[in-house]
């Protein structure tokens, strides 16, 4: 079964490292995960190095990078059903989201833009970095709101009786520093309590009233782990070199894949 998943998260939010470590974590989850290209595998390898041997953080995604990648994931269910699925996942530079007007006019030969795929996703992931969401509220409101936009329009467009919104997992990211450490696995009234906190009353209510009940969910995740004591070196402090440094032996992806086991249900 073919699942397209829409990523959108704001320039920084952690949606390139988060689909670094997806392979990792599903196959922890006990999924059996493949790339179904050459490109996908690519893009998971390289990125795979460069936090588990190197150390560092994916660079920042170019503006005119959209990769589309695909893994083939599967796993025996109860009573030895075997369930699978294909997930098709767009990562872009956050930009598309905050400027897609911009975007579009730049880069007019990107005809499947991040942005449109949404009319088509099943399951929406949206990626959030706490942090700047509570510094910047506004902004994200916008940005926030588009998505729900797009989503809600495409809904209307494709049956005229009752508009079918994909479910939306809302993952809060980077949830290792130190501050957030203590939230992460927060579920039901707790989360959406934080989620209320950090978004804020606006856009937390937009959010509920664009999704139908029981199709919106609130997860706090880290690509990296907790790093123990790494996390706040991390987290806050840059070395010299400007590259922040990561533990390759500590990273342990949390709650990395479970916002799409969600999605898939
Ligand atoms: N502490 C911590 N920092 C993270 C984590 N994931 C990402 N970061 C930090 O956030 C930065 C941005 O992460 P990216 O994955 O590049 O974010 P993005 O959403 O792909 O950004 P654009 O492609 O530029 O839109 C990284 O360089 C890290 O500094 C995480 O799990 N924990
Ligand atoms: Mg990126």
């Amino acid at each position: 079964m073919k699942k397209n998943i829409g990523i959108w998260g704001p320039k920084g939010a952690g949606k390139t490292t988060y689909l670094s470590v997806l392979y990792h974590d599903c196959l922890a989850n006990g999924w059996k995960m493949k790339a179904a290209d050459e490109e996908s595998d690519e893009f998971r390898l390289r990125n795979y190095r460069l936090l588990f041997e190197e150390g560092v953080f994916p660079i920042a995604t170019m503006q005119q990078d959209v990769g589309v990648y695909t893994y083939d994931i599967s796993r025996e269910g109860a009573l030895g059903v075997v369930q699978s699925y294909r997930l098709v996942l767009a990562d872009a530079s956050g930009e598309w989201f905050e400027n897609p007007v911009q975007m579009r006019n730049l880069f007019p030969e990107i005809t499947v833009n991040p942005y449109d795929r949404l009319t088509k996703c099943e399951g929406l992931l949206l990626l959030l970095d706490p942090e700047e969401v509570r510094g910047q509220q506004a902004s994200h409101y916008v940005t926030i709101s588009r998505a729900l936009g797009s989503l809600e329009r495409s809904a209307s467009n494709n049956s005229i009786n009752k508009p079918i919104l994909p479910a939306m997992a809302v993952c809060f990211t980077k949830m290792d520093r130190e501050k957030y450490q203590y939230t992460i696995d927060l579920d039901g009234e707790k989360m959406n309590e934080l989620a209320r906190r950090v978004l804020g009353a606006h856009i937390y209510q937009d959010i509920l009233n664009a999704c139908a009940p029981g199709r919106v969910k609130f997860f706090g995740c880290s690509s990296i782990g907790l790093q123990e004591n790494g996390a706040r070196r991390s987290a806050n402090a840059t070395e010299a070199s400007g590259v922040q440094r990561i533990d390759p032996d500590k990273i342990i992806p949390i709650n990395i894949f479970k916002p799409i086991e969600w999605l898939l249900q």
